[in-house]
């Protein structure tokens, strides 16, 4: 049912640039000239056609989100969001989980009804993934109550530790909701 949001998420384990969906998120930088960990990824596989676009957008602040096109990418649409550099105060959570409402929000603006997250911050900026997770999907879930033109939620991790951190996470909120 599409109104049941845990049945509009999922998980899967791999590379995000593979991914046949509407939409990838891109956990990029303010720069939004690329980078290393999921944004190089993205880049190197979508082609040198994306960072012009970046280019003509210019600088996204920490928990805002920019949409270009997917370019080489099997993907139509890459979302730009800049997750926060994990500092433990309060402030990282608010941020991070500004970063999944406003992709979602800019990923329903366009269209689409597939989108996928890496973990946002969870690399280089540092942010602990069980906290993380926790975020993502409680800000995802606010989000889809909300929606119903949003399909599918797909949270792409790279490992299978990190995966199985979101599914206790959702089963959890799951349980909780029942
Ligand atoms: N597919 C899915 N997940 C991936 C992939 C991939 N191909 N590659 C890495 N990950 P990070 P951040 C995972 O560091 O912490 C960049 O330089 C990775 O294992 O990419 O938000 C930007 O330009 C981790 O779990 O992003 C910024 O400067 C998650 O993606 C900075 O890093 C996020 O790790 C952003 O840091």
């Amino acid at each position: 049912m599409r109104n049941n949001v845990f049945d509009r998420m999922e998980i899967q384990i791999g590379d995000i640039t593979k991914l046949a969906v509407d939409a990838i998120v891109n956990a990029a930088n303010q720069t939004l000239k690329g980078g290393g960990g999921v944004d190089g990824a993205i880049h190197r596989a979508a082609g040198p056609q994306l960072l012009d676009e970046c280019r003509k957008i210019g600088e996204c602040p920490t928990g805002e989100a920019r949409i270009t096109r997917g370019c080489n990418l099997d993907a139509k649409y890459v979302i730009h969001t800049v997750g926060p550099v994990y500092s433990g105060k309060p402030q990282d959570a608010e941020l991070l989980a500004a970063c999944y409402k406003n992709s979602l929000r800019l990923a329903a603006e366009n269209g689409v009804r597939t989108i996928a997250f890496p973990a946002i911050s969870c690399g280089v900026y540092g942010y602990p993934v069980n906290e993380a997770a926790k975020v993502a999907v409680e800000a995802t879930i606010e989000f889809l109550k909300n929606n119903s033109s949003i399909e599918k939620v797909i949270f792409l991790l790279f490992s299978e530790q990190d995966a199985a951190v979101y599914r206790k996470t959702i089963e959890s909120m799951q349980e909780s909701a029942e």
